[in-house]
């Protein structure tokens, strides 16, 4: 067994035997109750699965494993000369709750490269598809095309025990992990460079490879995938990509199913999409004033259009958070090192002094901040990748992190098909009467 997955195993029937003795002793125990609005309002707040990768807090952010962004940063292991941290000491972390060292981080490069190949029927899939197909529709077909590769789905044919759902469900976590850059890097090249594929470099670690393939070896921009890739890991569980993934997943769907459906979610634009969304309308606001170089006042006038357009400012607001999102603060602190003078930045900030105080004025809006998406575009933009429709496609590599180490968990755990219960708008009417009356 190799040393992450032991890790994992260990760790993983600890959690779930102790588990079984706390829900034997206090399985009743109430943990929420909903409201009528929350029932209406896309179930915000309630309480209704465990996801132990990471957790968001509205009023500091997300922390993996109880470590911060900042603290990320500084405690995870580093390629040589970078000052990010890799992301695959990230996902080591968030499979085994232990920070991992330098040498657990090296062996987990190792093992994804060896576990990187793409089979060929994939590349032929993507290549049948016009190249104005959306990146993220691309994305979605490679990856239920790999699906072929399941060892999930070959085992459970094969009658698989309930037991070792856990070990079949890793094996597919670090196989399509190991895939996904290059299948992504595909997808880009295809679209918007004629199909000029550049080769893997096996040299390098997970995140240089996938810039590298994307035709960018500058290692600023290396250094900023890494980071890219860690702070776009997870989100905690309830947000939709993860959700979904972890729905499908409950079905027994193997990861590869369950992982397209969850990008499918995040190709929405009041989800993932909307890292497109804000480059977009950033450009349209340049291109509709002339210039780059913008007053406060022209930026206010432009976001006040826009809401009387009835259209959302994208890369501001949050279901959950309530303040600056930590993300944002992360990259902002990249550009402010490394491409403060760039034009499209200094926009970006420019909107942070503008837009919450307009969003605060709608009275309505509950959080005025800036998002995760809010800044990635600019500094992709600076580093050369204006084609904003693929910007999904690279968070979505970097979620594969989260939501298959928690598909993982899932299944060690032995948590079963997720099954809420609905209701019609008949049943709240006659519900509304019977609490009125009694
Ligand atoms: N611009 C304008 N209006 C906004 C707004 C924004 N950025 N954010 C919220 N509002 C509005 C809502 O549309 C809603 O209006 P109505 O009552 O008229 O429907 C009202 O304010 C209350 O919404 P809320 O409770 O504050 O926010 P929600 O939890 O309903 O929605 C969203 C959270 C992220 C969907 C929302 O803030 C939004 O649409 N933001 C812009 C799109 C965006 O940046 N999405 C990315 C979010 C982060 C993410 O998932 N990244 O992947």
């Amino acid at each position: 067994m190799d040393p992450l997955k032991k890790k994992f195993f260990e760790k993983s029937s600890a959690l779930k035997q102790e588990v079984r003795s706390l829900l034997k002793e206090h399985g009743d125990l109430k943990v929420d109750e909903v409201r009528l609005r929350q029932v209406f309002g896309g179930v915000r707040g309630v309480k209704t699965m465990v996801w132990d990768p990471s957790q968001l807090d509205p009023m500091e952010g997300i922390r993996f494993r109880g470590y911060s962004i900042p603290e990320l940063r500084e405690k995870l292991p580093k390629a040589p000369g970078d000052t990010e941290p890799l992301p695959e000491g990230l996902f080591w972390l968030m499979l085994t709750g232990d920070l991992p060292t330098d040498e657990e981080v090296q062996w987990l490069a190792d093992a994804w490269e060896a576990r990187a190949h793409v089979p060929a029927h994939t590349f032929k899939a993507l290549d049948a598809l016009s190249p104005n197909t959306h990146p993220m529709t691309q994305f979605s077909m490679a990856i239920v095309s790999m699906q072929s590769e399941s060892v999930f789905a070959k085992r459970y044919a094969d009658g698989m025990s309930k037991n070792d759902y856990w070990d079949a469900a890793y094996e597919d976590a670090m196989n399509l992990i190991a895939k996904l850059p290059r299948v992504a890097a595909y997808i880009y090249r295809r679209t918007f460079h004629g199909g000029n594929h550049i080769e893997p470099d096996l040299s390098l670690d997970w995140s240089a490879n996938y810039a590298h393939m994307l035709g960018n070896d500058n290692p600023d921009f290396y250094s900023l995938m890494r980071l890219y890739m860690t702070i776009h890991a997870d989100h905690e569980g309830g947000n939709a990509s993860a959700h979904t993934v972890h729905l499908t997943g409950s079905t027994l769907s193997d990861p590869y199913y369950s992982f397209a459906s969850g990008m499918n979610s995040l190709a929405g634009p009041l989800h993932g999409l909307a890292n497109q969304e804000v480059i977009k309308w950033i450009f349209e606001m340049t291109n509709n004033l002339g210039k780059t170089k913008l007053s406060e006042d022209e930026i206010r006038n432009y976001v006040k259009h826009t809401l009387d357009q009835g259209k959302v400012i994208p890369g501001y607001g949050h279901a959950v958070l309530r303040l600056p999102d930590p993300r944002f603060t992360a990259q902002m602190e990249f550009a402010e090192r490394k491409i403060k003078d760039d034009p499209y930045v200094k926009i970006v900030w420019q909107l942070l002094k503008v837009v919450p105080d307009v969003l605060k004025g709608l009275g309505k809006v509950k959080n005025p901040w800036p998002n995760v998406d809010a800044h990635s575009g600019a500094i992709l933009v600076h580093y050369g990748m204006k084609e904003y429709s693929y910007y999904t496609v690279m968070f979505g590599v970097s979620r594969a992190l989260g939501v298959l180490a928690a598909l993982c968990w899932s299944r060690a755990m032995g948590f079963p098909l997720e099954r809420p219960k609905s209701v019609t708008t008949d049943w709240v009417k006659n519900f509304i009467k019977e609490q009125v009356s009694a």
